[in-house]
């Protein structure tokens, strides 16, 4: 574990393992079987994502750097000044960074992350490059509903920063559950910058989540691998592998383990069968037209103010507001 930047606090919400433990026995009873795609993130899972955004098929992360580096001036003058930047999710603070450099007297940096390890380390480096925004980085679990430490001075405006299409790995009706969450945790005229992978060609799509390398194998592999350690399941890590594949009508790729064969998984005192072919579906990253999350958003009682795309529209950039 990364060593933590004297002076900086971290609330610590983390679930436990008696957490992790009851979501996946509830999982593997359901039909059917599904495990939330939050269980990819652990130390090596971050790391394994990290590759992912390296890889040439995986066009989202480019795209969306992209995007950042000819708007972020634009984007920051659309925020304005004093703003308190919470952002969901930690990432590799690339595209953070960028924000930050060009937002004015910014009041305070508040990254929500459930990887302990991703999040320090994005704070280290964050708070050496920009020493004079308080850091204010908070261990958990955004899906549920969070405190937001108390900041130091009064903002102008809470924005919510939400980047990487990480709003796609969300069914629709949870994907308005955060927005909505969001809405009530930006302040009154708050803001919400999204990063929302666009709909297109599905071969170019698939390929993002079947890359010639087999990192996203590897990364999809890897939450047998952590639970086996971390709750004592016994995955037969070589028993399953990696399927993902673009439902075209529901506008997603669906990402699954598939059993190999039949085969038992005991966890705690559980035993769960797998026929083989089984599916267990693990992750959903849903892809959307300017018109579908114009939708999913007024759900929510959001409007998007403005988009940022780049040329062969991939990928956008939004800015939504109550
Ligand atoms: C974090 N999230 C937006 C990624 C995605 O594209 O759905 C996670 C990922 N899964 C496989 N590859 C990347």
């Amino acid at each position: 574990m990364s060593a933590q930047p004297k002076d900086i606090r971290v609330d610590d919400r983390h679930p436990d393992v008696e957490d992790t433990l009851e979501t996946v026995r509830r999982g593997l009873a359901a039909k059917p079987k599904r495990l939330p795609s939050r269980l990819f993130y652990d130390e090596r899972g971050s790391a394994l994502f990290e590759a992912i955004c390296e890889q040439p098929e995986y066009y989202l992360t480019r795209t969306e750097i992209a995007i950042m580096r000819e708007h972020a001036g634009d984007i920051a003058d659309t925020l304005g000044p004093d703003v308190r930047l919470v952002e969901y999710g930690s990432g590799s603070g690339i595209k953070t960074r960028m924000l930050l450099e060009h937002l004015r007297a910014p009041v305070a940096y508040v990254p929500v992350e459930i990887s302990r390890t991703a999040l320090m380390e994005s704070v280290a480096d964050l708070a050496t490059r920009f020493p004079s925004v308080p850091m204010q980085p908070v261990c958990a679990d955004f899906t549920q509903p969070l405190r937001l430490p108390v900041a130091t001075r009064s903002p102008r405006r809470t924005a919510i920063y939400f980047p990487g299409s990480t709003i796609g790995n969300f069914e629709t009706k949870d994907a308005v559950r955060i927005l909505r969450q969001m809405r009530a945790e930006m302040s009154d005229g708050g803001g919400i910058i999204v990063g929302v992978d666009l709909k297109k060609d599905a071969a170019e799509i698939e390929a993002a989540y079947n890359d010639a390398a087999g990192v996203t194998r590897d990364f999809t592999l890897n939450m047998l691998v952590r639970l086996n350690r971390e709750i004592g399941a016994d995955f037969d890590i070589d028993g399953f592998r990696h399927r993902a594949r673009y439902n075209a009508m529901a506008g997603r790729i669906e990402t699954d383990l598939v059993s190999t064969k039949r085969q038992d998984v005991h966890v705690g005192h559980d035993t769960f069968a797998f026929r083989e072919d089984e599916a267990m579906h693990v992750e959903y990253s849903c892809k959307y037209s300017l018109d579908d999350f114009a939708q999913m958003a007024h759900k929510a009682g959001l409007s998007v103010e403005k988009v940022w795309m780049d040329e062969a529209r991939r990928f956008s950039v939004q800015y939504l507001v109550r």
